[in-house]
């Protein structure tokens, strides 16, 4: 969809003024609500996934962390090839115990609010309208978090898998919101979207109308399938390039309004205080900057002396990965990594590397440049851009871009040397 360039000076205007929103009681209160700290393991032992009927060996396929309230799988980059995810690996965020049990011949998506014509679309009416298919991203705001660094069990994979396999990427069928909104009507007033889901938590986010209008997806298909029950089923949002949240799935109602929401997931799960704004927290974190991570040789694995390739996924919000350089010397020195096609808008891309190792202990890791000449950048520059002291051990830090640093010992084995 074209963007409309004066509806997206005036997001950016209105993303400008909300940077700094103080964060007030929520942000120090998310972490033990969300069962992520170490302080929360009594909560996960209290779930027993598999007394509540989930299959053990899929758990451990994917890579599963459950507690009471949230179910979390973790990609496992390590293992696949290519740029697809398959679905049956997509990572999953859930903030409930159970997935919904939807009927696709009863749901409906109701748009209201600033409309000219409030309407209800079943699955039948969505899948008569124009579609598109686009591959994109869907990230984790809190992927690749110092956090979730420590996190790890013998359910969660290398780390590779747990630190960054929240992030996923997979071709999108659906049809463009822009199509539904003008289906509608919106009113020359309306400026957002307040949106959600139909899981037992109502899920749901706010979305500056530029952004509804410019490239998201109401998606139904996911890589040639019907979306999966733990990707949305039978609809989700897809808001290409931005924040995990964004991506509502079971999306049930669009409401059009004229100021942007604090639902509850924005304002109590998804904020953290930042000392670079003065003690403040940004309710609305949109866009990804870029990343890049070496999924293979990572930590836990084994190589030997010779040629090694190393392969990885580079991937950001702003646009096309246009370059992904490798170092193999703890970032002394760079070499351009070969990128393979596609390389596609808001969507990972793959890069190889012809390395041959000498058998001495080293450190190896990628940096990637998006097509508006954003470098990914290290952890020092990142915490000194965010004000954030080095020596916090595992700081909150979501929207966490930084690159990802293996050490080599010299028997091969690789390791964690981001925080471990
Ligand atoms: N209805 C609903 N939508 C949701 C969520 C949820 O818990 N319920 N989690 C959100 C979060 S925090 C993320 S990161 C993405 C994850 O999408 P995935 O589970 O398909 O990987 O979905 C978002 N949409
Ligand atoms: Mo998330």
């Amino acid at each position: 969809m074209d963007t409309n360039p004066s509806g997206r000076r005036r997001f950016l205007k209105q993303a400008a003024a909300l940077a700094g929103v103080a964060a007030g009681a929520g942000a120090g209160a998310e972490w033990g609500a969300r069962g992520q700290s170490a302080g929360s393991a009594g909560k996960t032992d209290n779930f027993n996934p598999e007394a509540e009927g989930y299959d053990h060996r899929e758990l451990l396929r994917r890579g599963a962390r459950m507690t009471v309230d949230h179910i979390t799988y973790y990609t496992p980059l390590q293992d696949y090839a290519g740029i697809i995810t398959p679905a049956s690996l997509h990572f999953v965020q859930y903030h409930a115990s159970h997935f919904p049990d939807i009927d696709a011949k009863q749901h409906r998506l109701t748009i209201h609010g600033m409309v000219d014509r409030p309407m209800s679309f079943s699955m039948d009416d969505l899948k008569r309208l124009p579609s598109v298919s686009r591959i994109h991203f869907v990230e984790c705001h809190a992927n690749g978090s110092p956090m979730i660094h420590n996190a790890g069990n013998e359910n969660m994979g290398p780390p590779v898998q747990f630190i960054w396999g929240m992030a996923s990427n997979s071709e999108w069928t659906g049809v463009p919101l822009s199509v539904l909104l003008n289906i509608v009507g919106v009113q020359k007033e309306a400026s957002w979207l307040v949106y959600e889901g139909a899981d037992p938590g109502k899920f749901s986010h706010t979305m500056p109308l530029a952004k509804a209008m410019d490239d998201c997806i109401v998606a139904y298909g996911q890589n040639g399938e019907t979306v999966r029950v733990e990707q949305g089923y039978p609809i989700r949002m897809i808001v290409p390039g931005w924040e995990g949240p964004f991506n509502v799935k079971y999306l049930s109602h669009i409401k059009v309004v004229d100021e942007p929401y604090h639902t509850w997931n924005e304002s109590m799960n998804h904020s953290v205080i930042r000392n670079d704004i003065g003690g403040k927290s940004r309710w609305y974190h949109f866009e990804w900057a870029p990343k890049s991570v070496i999924t293979r040789p990572s930590a836990g694995m084994n190589i030997r002396p010779g040629y090694v390739e190393i392969t990885g996924l580079a991937w950001s919000g702003g646009g096309k990965i246009t370059k992904v350089d490798v170092s193999t010397d703890g970032g002394q020195s760079w070499k351009e990594a070969k990128l393979q096609a596609p390389v596609l808008t808001k969507a990972q891309a793959r890069f190889n590397f012809d390395w041959v190792w000498d058998g001495q202990e080293c450190v190896i890791q990628s940096r990637c440049v998006d097509e508006n000449g954003v470098v990914q950048p290290s952890r020092a520059e990142l915490y000194k851009d965010w004000g954030i002291a080095e020596t916090d051990k595992p700081a909150r830090a979501i929207h966490f871009n930084a690159m990802q640093p293996w050490r080599v010992a010299s028997d091969g084995s690789l390791h964690d040397a981001m925080f471990a």
